[in-house]
């Protein structure tokens, strides 16, 4: 039996760079009323929902708005959101991502996608990788947002897999965190001092293959 059955794996900056974009849109968004969002804020706002991620604009920005006001402010992010997403192709994915995934299907590893994101399946599809997951699971499908581990239990229960032969693959600490409080191994992709948290830190998927994940994590 292999040691790890499930790989499970973040959308936005591990499947492919949207991070960039999502930031275009809450700049533009929190321009329109004087607050200059920086990158470095943006960081924070890397795994967390959509009204969550607007939430914390607000208070960085020391502004209060109403329910409504609120609801209406995250529809024109994600309409400029989707916009700028519109030409994103099979060449958007990350390096060595493909590969990988391919590697696992032919070796019977169980595939699941586990995103914050409400537009998962649109951005898989327009990748042309949706057919590559076992699961799908996305923001639609949650109500706790990551660190909460929710996302991921969801996917491996789907996969009918137990959490200790789960590894999520994450860019975002606090999925990282979601991902040990699910009892799971995590691998960050990205750097070492932004997910010290993970069982394994990687820079990307170039040249990465199953063999090298069983022993890094050194099951
Ligand atoms: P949406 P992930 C997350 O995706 C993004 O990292 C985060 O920046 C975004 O706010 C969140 O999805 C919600 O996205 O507005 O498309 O529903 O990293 O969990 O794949
Ligand atoms: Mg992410």
């Amino acid at each position: 039996m292999l040691p790890i059955s499930l790989c499970i794996f973040d959308l936005d900056g591990v499947i492919v760079d949207t991070a960039k974009y999502h930031f275009l849109a809450w700049r533009n968004l929190a321009k329109g009323f004087g607050y200059d969002l920086t990158e470095e804020q943006n960081e924070k706002l890397k795994g967390v929902s959509r009204i969550d991620s607007l939430d914390l604009i607000l208070s960085w920005a020391g502004i209060e708005k109403s329910g409504e006001e609120k609801k209406l402010l995250a529809a024109k992010k994600n309409d400029e959101y989707l916009l700028l997403i519109k030409n994103i192709t099979h060449r958007d994915l990350l390096p060595g991502v493909h590969e990988f995934l391919r590697q696992l299907i032919s070796l019977g590893v169980k595939t699941g996608l586990g995103s914050a994101s409400k537009n998962a399946k649109v951005i898989l599809e327009q990748l042309g990788v949706s057919n590559l997951f076992d699961v799908i699971v996305d923001g639609n499908m949650t109500t706790k947002g990551k660190p909460n581990p929710e996302v991921f239990i969801m996917g491996a229960a789907m996969c009918l897999v137990p959490p200790n032969r789960t590894v999520v693959f994450e860019d975002a600490a606090k999925g990282v965190e979601a991902a040990k409080a699910g009892g799971m191994y995590a691998v960050g992709v990205g750097n070492e001092s932004d997910l010290g948290e993970a069982d394994l830190v990687i820079e990307g998927f170039e040249g990465f293959t199953y063999q090298s994940l069983i022993k890094k994590i050194a099951i």
